[in-house]
């Protein structure tokens, strides 16, 4: 193509994930002024308020700081179950795709997967619980995501979100949050943090998704939860000392950077439907199914070697399965940049 070599020098962008966003200016200033102290004596008030403010704002009694959502899905899964026990996920759950079998090893648990496609409903529940002979797995717990990742950023209805919580509580299971991206849900659908976390015994949500923060997630849940989640992140290394540089950056990231993740669900959207306007025969696009900043995008191509195109136009994006690429909006990329990825992903495929 004779407007590769153009292309190859064009400015990068990067819809790899939410996670690649360099912290702002502010952020950074914001970190450098945090008033610290060593964190494994709890003697950090930087980290003490911003477990308190996620506490408050999930509806929860108690909050702990830990580096990344995989240590606070593990510790959760750790506190709620029992060596031998069954975990209940969606299809495509990020702690059975992308937590190297964390649960397997460290909680000693197997998954077992509920409906299709990341969201289900309470039949699906019912179907996916083990009956309590003694020679099944005890179903001990319940996790969900919201939004779903791989299902393209989908978020749960609060309806049904609750009905299934009720039933696992009714069933005797305990629930678990996997918010990475709560407050992607609760920008597209209206609602607040506390509202989608109330009928969970544990929720999390990372700062370093959509907020912008350089690190960090918070868990959340009653005192006896997260005493026994403190006692596991200790136990997997997690005890960080003058830690309120990065607590600091999450504070930042939640005043200021909550509102405006609204920009990345409209940008989302613009890329998807430039996508489709460049009309390549070989991607298509469900745009009606996005819902946040997530945009799945389906080929007719091995997705590698288009990745690998793309990278080669200038934009990173990421092979989500054989057939299949996605695609992330964030605040460090803005409208103009949207519509130009969607320009190089459709020649990604060999479609000027
Ligand atoms: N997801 C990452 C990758 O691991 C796939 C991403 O780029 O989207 N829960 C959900 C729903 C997530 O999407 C992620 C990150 C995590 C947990 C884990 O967070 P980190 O990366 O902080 O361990």
């Amino acid at each position: 193509m004779s407007s590769s070599s153009k292309a190859t020098s064009a400015e990068p962008i990067d819809l790899r994930s939410d996670t690649v966003t360099k912290p702002s200016p502010a952020m950074r200033e914001a970190m450098a002024r945090a008033e610290v102290g060593d964190d494994v004596y709890g003697e950090d008030p930087t980290v003490r308020r911003l477990e308190e403010q996620v506490a408050a704002l999930l509806g929860k009694e108690r909050g702990l700081f830990v580096p990344s959502g995989s240590m606070a899905n593990q510790l959760a899964i750790m506190g709620h179950t029992r060596p031998g026990d069954e975990v209940v996920v969606g299809e495509g759950s990020h702690s059975v795709w992308y937590e190297v079998g964390a649960g397997a090893v460290l909680a000693g648990v197997q998954f077992a997967i509920a409906g299709k496609g990341g969201l289900f409903d309470v039949d699906a529940l019912d179907e996916a619980i083990k009956p309590p002979a003694f020679y099944y797995p005890r179903t001990s717990l319940i996790a969900i995501e919201d939004t779903h990742n791989r299902a393209g950023g989908r978020v749960w209805p609060i309806t049904q979100l609750r009905a299934v919580t009720e039933r696992a509580r009714a069933r005797g299971l305990a629930s678990h949050l996997d918010g990475a991206r709560l407050f992607n849900a609760c920008v597209a659908s209206g609602t607040s943090p506390g509202e989608r976390a109330a009928s969970f015994d544990s929720a999390t949500v990372c700062l370093s998704k959509g907020l912008g923060a350089p690190v960090g997630s918070v868990l959340t849940g009653s005192v006896e939860f997260i005493t026994r989640a403190h006692r596991h992140r200790k136990m997997l290394g997690g005890g960080m000392r003058q830690v309120g540089i990065l607590a600091a950056a999450g504070l930042y990231a939640l005043e200021h950077n909550q509102a405006r993740l609204a920009d990345d669900h409209r940008n989302a959207r613009i890329f998807a439907e430039e996508l489709m306007a460049a009309r390549s025969p070989h991607l298509s696009v469900n745009v009606a199914a996005i819902d946040t900043n997530i945009v799945n995008v389906d080929l007719d191509l091995d997705a590698e070697p288009v990745v690998a195109r793309a990278r080669e136009l200038g934009l990173f994006v990421g092979a989500s399965a054989q057939k299949r690429i996605r695609a992330v909006t964030h605040l460090d990329v803005d409208e103009a940049a949207v519509r130009e990825a969607a320009r190089r992903l459709s020649a990604a495929t060999g479609h000027a």
